[in-house]
This record gives structure tokens, sequence and C-alpha cells, in this order.
């Protein structure tokens, strides 16, 4: 969409939504009743997008997403920008491609006090901002100059930040569950009533039984985080304030099963979301634009009535938000660009997996820069996959018939292209970026990947990215410069 036209939408869907009135700058709005919306982003950690029921899984109960994605819009092709904790999280505070954030493109990182974040940005235009769970993170904030999460000040959790607002004052409040991140309670799906033909294998993975109660501990912990999600509503709905808040529910990544957390396959980097405002935005939608999670901090920004920073690759989510229209909304929003670094420190030298992919409605195109690597992390630890049955089952199956070929498909090396046809080819398991038939789109999608790279500064499309193999892990204990006091806990400990 070109300039002017964007422009001239973006004004009348505004206008028709009645945000053309709302302050140009948050500080001036003293002059009468404060009407900016109020701000709750929760977030589950390491959830794929399919796992709730507005996304038509059985067997997991997620009332509180559904009710979000009923009285609100559903997203289908939201996508992270990076699936890994610290930099998906870092690029959605900064509302930048992770590959632009240096450090916080690597799990365990830093996150540079001169990218600008959300949710300082708001607390200057007269929010109260704060966080409960885990913000940015995991990492040491410290290395990067900063004296707090960059998601807003700790606080014990929402009834208690809620208590703090000032009459009057909008807030902005992140709510970041570790649910369902491991490790589990193991059986724990199962004890909760759950029968293991509740689970959907997918095909992916070995349909074995260990597997599927393994993914029904995983089902018990997004119904958790969908539980305190529906506290939060309802502490909302009590203060009279959950009509003029903006409710998103989301993940950082997928779910920690081979081939999915830390991998550009959907399962990997597919998120589930939906957003609730009934003040501006109608309900009942189901929208099939390609978002990605820098989005969502120009999102804020602009619904606060602030302008999204230059620097800012993300693009508002509003247009989508405030129209009555259902389906694709915005034809330019045919696509998304994934990609990742270094996830765990699991391979020589504390090397990553470079990736960059593009991901449309038909096709999932990955690069793999350095395919000598091992993309699940050096065997036999094969670290950059979570620790678990599934992992151990799949280890301990690995040759047997029906188990080789996705244990290679999860632990084995990878050429340096993918292309997976989604037509023929849902859960991507197919490369076929060397058939003859497939190169016409082959090199249109490369080039398109080059293209965006270019346009966004990433070093890597101009021969500097081996600056993400020389920063720091900084995970406690291993690889860190000497600390003179606590590092600063980017999240509580899983528990
Ligand atoms: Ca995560």
């Amino acid at each position: 969409m070109s300039g002017p036209k964007k422009s001239l939408f973006l004004t009348s869907a505004l206008a028709a939504a009645g945000l053309a009135s709302l302050p140009a700058h948050g500080k001036d709005a003293s002059a009468g009743p404060d009407t900016r919306p109020n701000i709750v982003f929760a977030i589950s950690d390491d959830q794929s997008w399919i796992h709730a029921g507005a996304y038509g899984t059985r067997g997991l109960q997620t009332p509180t997403f559904d009710r979000i994605a009923r009285e609100g819009v559903l997203f289908t092709r939201a996508f992270c920008s990076s699936p890994s904790c610290t930099p998906s999280r870092a690029a959605i505070l900064t509302g930048q491609v992770f590959s632009r954030l240096e450090e916080s493109a690597n799990l365990w990182s830093t996150l540079d006090a001169k990218f600008p974040v959300y949710p300082d940005l708001l607390e200057k235009a007269g929010y109260r901002i704060g966080l409960t769970g885990k913000g940015w993170s995991p990492g040491d904030l410290r290395p990067g100059g900063r004296n707090r999460n960059p998601a807003g000040p700790h606080y014990k959790d929402f009834s208690t930040f809620l208590a703090s607002v000032p009459e009057g004052k909008p807030f902005c409040y992140w709510f970041g569950s570790t649910d369902p991140h491991r490790p589990y309670v193991h059986g724990s799906g199962l004890a909760s009533g759950k029968s293991l033909s509740d689970a959907t294998v997918p095909p992916f993975l070995p349909d074995a039984p260990e597997v599927r109660s393994d993914i029904l501990d995983y089902y018990f912990e997004v119904e958790r985080f969908d539980r305190e999600v529906g506290n939060i509503l309802r502490q909302l709905e009590k203060a009279g304030k959950l009509d003029n808040t903006i409710v998103v529910m989301t993940s950082d990544n997928g779910m920690p099963f081979p081939r999915a957390k830390a991998n550009v396959y959907d399962y990997g980097a597919r998120m589930p979301l939906a957003v609730r405002w009934p003040a501006r935005v109608p309900p009942n939608r189901v929208v099939e634009d390609f978002v990605s999670f820098p989005d969502f901090a120009p999102t804020f920004l602009e619904a606060a009535g602030l302008k999204p920073l230059p620097e800012m690759t993300g693009r508002s989510l509003l247009p989508l938000l405030v129209s009555k229209r259902s389906g694709r909304i915005d034809r330019k929003r045919d696509r998304a660009y994934i990609g990742r670094e270094r996830h765990a420190n699991v391979r020589a030298g504390n090397l990553g997996y470079p990736i960059r992919a593009v991901r449309t409605d038909e096709f999932l195109y990955i690069r793999n820069f350095e395919p000598d690597r091992w993309p699940a992390g050096d065997p036999p630890r094969f670290g950059d996959i979570d620790n678990g049955p599934t992992k151990a089952w799949m280890m301990e199956h690995r040759d047997d018939p029906g188990v080789q070929r996705l244990f290679d498909l999860a632990f084995g090396k990878r050429p340096a292209e993918e292309l997976y046809d989604l037509r023929k080819d849902p859960y991507q398991m197919r490369n076929v970026a060397s058939d003859t038939g497939y190169a016409k789109t082959a090199r249109g999608l490369r080039s398109d990947l080059d293209g965006w790279m270019k346009r966004i500064k990433d070093p890597r499309a101009f021969g500097e990215g081996d600056r993400f193999d020389r920063y720091p892990y900084v995970s406690p204990g291993r690889n860190r410069t000497p600390m003179r006091r606590a590092p600063i806990p980017a999240s509580p400990a899983k528990e």
C-alpha cells in the first residue's frame, strides 16, 4: 500500500472507530478525563498457535482465550520474530525484528538500553506500567545498561498492581506466565482427568503413549495460564475497567517438543493471538492477515495516541483491529519473516544455528546459513530441544522403523535451503527446495527474503552474521564476566 493511500485508509479507519479524537500526546490528557485505553498483555511461555479451543483443538479447555477471541479478534496468522524466549520478547518490546537487536537476538543475553521499549514510552506519556512474572527474559539486563525489566517494574500480582494505579490514570500491564515451559509434573495431564485420546499428536512426532502423556502435561499448563488470565479479566471487570482495556493473549514461541520450539516451522513460530477491546474493536472476527510480533509496540503506542518510533520495523495492528471486516483485510499483509540465531549454549564454541525464513499462505522458505552445524545442538545432547519424555522416547527409539525419519527431521542436519508446499504438506515435513518443479518458487522467495534482510538492515545481509556467535551467553554460572552484585532477575525460576 502506498504512503498517501495508507494514511488515508488509516485516518478513515481511525475516524470510523473514534480514534482520531484521541490525544496526540498523552501528557496533555490532563485537560479532560483520560480516555486512553489500558493495556493488558498476557503472554504464555512455549505455546504453539493451535493449542487453544478457538483454533479447533479438542482435549484442552481455554475458555479465557476463547472469550477474548469471541468478543474481539482471533488472528490465525500471527508469527513471533524468533522462536526463542529472549529474542521473541525483545522484538515485542522494541517493535523491531529480532536480528536488529544485537545481543538480544540470542537467548540468555542482554538488551541494550539504546533500544527504546514501548512500556517506557507509555510511562513517559503518563501510563502506570507494571509486570508480573516473566518479562524480557532470560538474561541479565545490567550489561545492557538497564536497571529494571523492559516490560516494567515487578508486581507480585495483578491486584497489587491495579491497586497501585492512581485514579484516572491509564495503565499498561504485562503478565508473563512460565506455563507451559518445561519441566512438567510428570503425569499431571492424566491426573487432571484427561485421557490419552485427548492429545492430538502432530505427524512430525511419534504417536506413542509416552508422547501423548507428555502432550497432556503440556495441555495442563496451557489451561493453567488460561485460568490465570481469566482471573485478571474478572478483576478488570470488577473494577469497571474491562471494556476500555486492550487485552492481548499470546505466547512467545512454540511448544517445547522436537521440531517445534526453536524452529521456524509453524509449531515453533506460529503463535496463538486474540485481542479484545470492546470500546473500539468490533467483536467476533477472525482475521487472516499475517501479523508479526514487532507489530505490538506500534499498536500500543498508536492506541495511546503516540507515534511509533521510526526505528520500529513493526506496523500497527490498529487498522485491522478497528475494522469491521474478517478474513484478509490488508492485502499487503501476505507474509511473515522469521529467524533465529543462538538458542541454548549447545554447540562447540558456543555457536548458534542461524536461520532466516519467509512464510506465505502457500509456502515456507528457509535459509540455513550454517548447514554443517547441528540445528538441534551437538550430539549426543541435542540441547536446543528441551529435555522431556518425548525427546527421551525419540532418542531411545531412533532406529525403530517409523521413528527414524521423524528423528532425522527433528534432530538431524538440514540442507542450506528448505522449501515446503503448505498446500500439500501443512506440517512441513517434505523439503522440495531441490525439486525442479519448485525452482521458480524457490527463486522468488529467495530473492524476497534477501530483499527483506537488506531493508531491515539485518547484519547477516551484510556479511556480519558472525557477531551473533561472539556475544556472550550470560546464563548464571557460565561464560560470564564477574558480577559485582546479583544479576537483575529477568524472570522467576520455573517451579
Ligand atoms: Ca518461551
